[in-house]
């Protein structure tokens, strides 16, 4: 099977407070299906791309529930292997009156023990873009191992990819993730971070610089995100930047993959690269709109979102 996109890591069980604001007080949860790269995959797939995803689940309820969410959003996930383990997930309260404040149930889960050899030679040559994260380094060391397999075999096949470092401090402390993840941040098409994420990894320094650095690395187009402020982006070495759309944000988790999303697929479909990321934030800023990872991501044909959601985005 040939695929648009190609990517792996965990999904997640997320749990959300409903009836209180608060874990602590809350008696009732809605459950939904979200992770970073299979949030990149459910982008794909809206926008009119075909989008493959891997993971280890584990032979419980969770596992077959989420498999049977992603597959609804119309995410091959056939190649998923089952194993003798429990499915991750994630507890967290909506953010209405108070910040977002997560806990993981997820080490030793079964998407953890993920192995390089999980990943054959095929899903990578078969796809025209592989998408990984530093979220999948960080749950275990044959996590960071499959990543690195991933990137270097892309690089190897001449598949472009992504890259997002996507730091999560609870998993892993911040001179832990730089040694694993500095190394990794080369020889992609698309490094997307975070402006604090670039400081992790960099130390303190001028974004036009360390853009321009990232691209010497061979990461042909660098970008730095700063949720709905200013983004910097270096194309081979020319910095610009763009101001999202301004949205009313209500949920901010899971609007860095659905802007992740926006530009894979408007690369993919053949948008120029400065038109891809304008289409990549506003995925993100109609995800930071509404409840939920995969709520807002809006619909499209051939990689490209639907005329009439960017006319209402952008109020004509
Ligand atoms: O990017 C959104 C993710 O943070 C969320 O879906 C959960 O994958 C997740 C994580 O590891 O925090």
């Amino acid at each position: 099977m040939s695929t648009d996109l190609f990517t792996f890591g965990e999904s997640l069980s997320v749990f959300i407070s409903s009836d209180t604001d608060s874990v602590m007080s809350a008696t009732k949860f809605e459950r939904v299906t979200a992770g970073a790269e299979v949030n990149v995959a459910v982008a794909l797939s809206r926008l009119g791309l075909k989008a493959q995803y891997f993971s280890r689940f584990g032979n419980d309820q969770l596992g077959s529930v989420m498999m049977a969410d992603i597959e609804a959003e119309g995410v091959d996930v056939s190649l998923a292997k089952r194993v003798d383990s429990f499915t991750g997930a994630m507890v967290r309260n909506p953010g209405k009156s108070a910040p977002v404040e997560i806990s993981y149930l997820r080490k030793g889960s079964a998407a953890s023990t993920i192995e390089p050899s999980d990943i054959l030679d095929s899903y990578i040559s078969s796809t025209r873009w592989l998408h990984a994260t530093g979220i999948t380094c960080a749950i275990s060391e044959s996590g960071a191992k499959t990543v690195k397999h991933a990137l270097e075999k892309a690089a190897q096949l001449k598949i472009k990819s992504s890259f997002d470092l996507n730091i999560r401090r609870k998993l892993w402390s911040e001179d832990a993730a730089r040694k694993v993840l500095e190394p990794l941040a080369r020889d992609v098409e698309l490094l997307i971070w975070g402006e604090d994420e670039y400081q992790v990894v960099f130390g303190q320094v001028d974004p036009r610089q360390i853009l321009a650095e990232v691209n010497k690395r061979g990461c042909k187009i660098a970008v730095m995100t700063k949720g709905d402020q200013k983004m910097r982006f270096s194309i081979d070495g020319n910095y610009e930047e763009i101001t999202p759309p301004k949205v009313v944000a209500v949920d901010p988790v899971g609007s860095g993959d659905a802007f992740t999303g926006g530009v894979i697929a408007g690369l993919l479909s053949g948008m120029s690269t400065t038109q891809a990321l304008e289409q990549g934030s506003i995925c993100g800023a109609l995800v930071a709109s509404m409840f939920g990872d995969w709520t807002g991501i809006p619909s499209g044909i051939a990689g490209v979102i639907d005329k009439e959601i960017i006319q209402k985005v952008r109020g004509n």
